[in-house]
């Protein structure tokens, strides 16, 4: 970018025009308020002479879109999981990357939440029953599930959002709380939350309702998988509000099938958005789409928050130079 000219960004998918209209008090802004889902090669194309890009958790930000767009000097998405932003080759070649962490804590707590209680209490499966007219009279066991309150909550990957889950479990619903971490939390954390470290096949032994909320990457890429859900009991649910990849969608599939497991709640898929075809076959199972931050004023937050960090990062604005949440923030010679 030459100090004169003013910066060009590209907003990579359709968002709130507020938010358009805010990157336009300093930028030339190019966008898809039509929301097409543009191939590599287009947003490559798209990119040339950009400045800036805002993407969601959705566009590949590779080392093959970096070198044909040298120019690019920040990547700031609405996402808080950054899997798909290689950050390394980014922070080799100068390029600003920020997240969207805090903004989406506790809405996506509380989806991860009625996911899990959904699965237990089974109540997509029993609507659709109520839908297709088969309710015809009362039983002492139709579609009994199992409890939330007091059973043993699993937390896999305690970072804010399983932090917020487990405090859901612990004070609202009088659950023991287990978890497991790649660190662990401080011992006054641990107390706050009401939550004992176990190690992973304990927490896989021991939880009634396991949710993950771990990153993805390559240590977690099936992180559960036929040898993880075969340590599970034959009551418990399984939910995943983190990333697809994280469970191997074809080995839960014939776990829930099997009823190896009694039921699962996915707001995330290997490979979405398609989904395991034998998945959308399963009664036991709630599936949503991804939508796990998905209240209205959590996702303007999210947007809000990328736009800041993209007027900072290309040195405008009140933070001018001070991105509020770089992942990668020594690239412009500041520390977090
Ligand atoms: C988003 C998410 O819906 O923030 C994340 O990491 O997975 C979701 O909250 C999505 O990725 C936004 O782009």
């Amino acid at each position: 970018m030459s100090a004169s000219a003013t910066p060009r960004v590209l907003v990579a998918r359709a968002v709130f025009d507020e938010v358009i209209e805010r990157l336009r008090q300093y930028f030339e802004v190019r966008h898809n308020q039509g929301d097409a889902v543009w191939p590599q090669d287009e947003l490559i194309q798209r990119l040339q002479g950009a400045d800036g890009v805002f993407v969601t958790g959705t566009e590949a930000i590779d080392t093959r879109l970096l070198a044909a767009c040298p120019q690019l000097r920040a990547v700031c998405s609405m996402a808080v999981g950054y899997n798909n932003i290689d950050v390394a080759a980014c922070t080799e070649r100068g390029v600003l990357v920020s997240n969207a962490p805090d903004v989406l804590t506790e809405t996506t707590a509380d989806f991860g939440f009625a996911l899990m209680m959904a699965a237990a209490r089974r109540i997509s499966e029993s609507e659709h029953f109520l839908r297709a007219g088969r309710w015809t009279r009362w039983g002492h066991d139709m579609f009994a599930g199992g409890d939330v309150h007091g059973a043993t909550l699993g937390v896999l990957g305690m970072g804010r959002i399983g932090q917020a889950i487990a405090r859901r479990g612990a004070l609202g619903f009088g659950m023991p709380v287990i978890y497991h971490n790649r660190s662990r939390l401080a011992p006054e954390i641990e107390v706050r939350l009401g939550a004992r470290y176990v190690a992973k096949d304990e927490l896989l032994r021991q939880s009634d309702h396991l949710v993950l909320v771990l990153p993805y990457g390559p240590a977690s890429h099936h992180a559960i998988g036929a040898p993880e859900l075969a340590l599970m009991k034959p009551t418990a649910t399984l939910t995943n509000v983190a990333r697809g990849g994280i469970v191997d969608d074809a080995a839960l599939a014939q776990a829930l099938r099997e009823r190896r497991i009694a039921a699962a709640g996915l707001d995330v898929f290997e490979g979405e958005p398609a989904v395991h075809p034998e998945l959308l076959t399963l009664p036991n199972v709630v599936l949503t789409p991804h939508i796990a931050s998905a209240s209205l004023p959590t996702r303007r937050a999210m947007a809000h928050l990328a736009a800041d960090n993209l007027i900072a990062a290309l040195g405008a604005g009140p933070q001018a130079g001070k991105p509020p949440t770089a992942l990668n923030p020594q690239v412009l010679g500041v520390t977090r």
